[in-house]
């Protein structure tokens, strides 16, 4: 894997715990460096010149100055190679299928909704209708799909359950609820426990 690297991130948001269960599931070595998105440390001249251009977490950091970010590019790249990230081209593909739906059709509503709520302080009930129906939308997508397969691709975890739990588990702090959603419940939990992460708790998943 070559030297050790620097991830920065926040320990709160589910694109950079994706990156740091990889990390950890792996046993990469690498230097936590914790940013505060909210007291505005993604958009200083440091962070832009020597971490991100374009301003976010999470971000890699390596000893001889690569860069890399985007969450589910982070975790291509580390998760190459590994049970995480099967060496079957179709395998690959499907993985890729479910990260680039998470990045277009479940982060913007279930992260953002969160976002509103944790970050902001705003009630479940002034989010925006739109906003809520996508969300719904795309956790009974995830429901059907976890009806008819253990994990989103394939019988064990790969980055594309990885992306898609960071945000799923926590889905009840943007005001969502997995009370009806059993396939995703017990996905969860069969997650949490085969890559080593706290369980989030059943009341959560009410
Ligand atoms: N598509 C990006 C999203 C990254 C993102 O939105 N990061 C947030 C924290 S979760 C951030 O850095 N926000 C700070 C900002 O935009 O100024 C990824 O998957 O890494």
């Amino acid at each position: 894997m070559g030297a050790k690297f620097k991830v920065h991130g926040d320990l709160r948001s589910g694109n950079c715990l994706k990156v740091k269960w990889v990390a950890d599931h792996l046993g990469l070595e690498y230097e936590w460096h914790d940013v505060d998105v909210m007291a505005g440390e993604t958009r200083t001249e440091a962070f832009l010149t020597t971490v991100n251009p374009a301003g976010q977490i999470p971000a890699l950091v390596w000893p001889d100055g690569r860069r890399l970010a985007q969450s589910n590019a982070i975790l291509r790249y580390l998760a190459r190679g590994s049970v995480l990230l099967p060496d079957d081209p179709f395998v690959m593909a499907k993985v890729d299928e479910w990260l680039f739906w998470e990045q277009y059709s479940h982060e913007p509503y279930v992260a953002v909704a969160r976002f509103l709520m944790l970050y902001r302080g705003e009630s479940a009930a002034a989010r925006p209708a739109d906003l809520v129906a996508r969300g719904e939308s795309a956790l009974d997508f995830m429901e059907r799909a976890l009806a008819e397969a253990p994990m989103l691709v394939g019988s064990t975890p790969t980055i594309a359950d990885v992306a898609l739990l960071a945000y799923t588990r926590v889905a009840h702090e943007g005001g969502f609820s997995l009370a009806f959603r059993p396939n995703t419940q017990r996905w969860i939990s069969e997650c949490e426990s085969a890559l080593g992460i706290a369980p989030i708790g059943k009341k959560e998943l009410q």
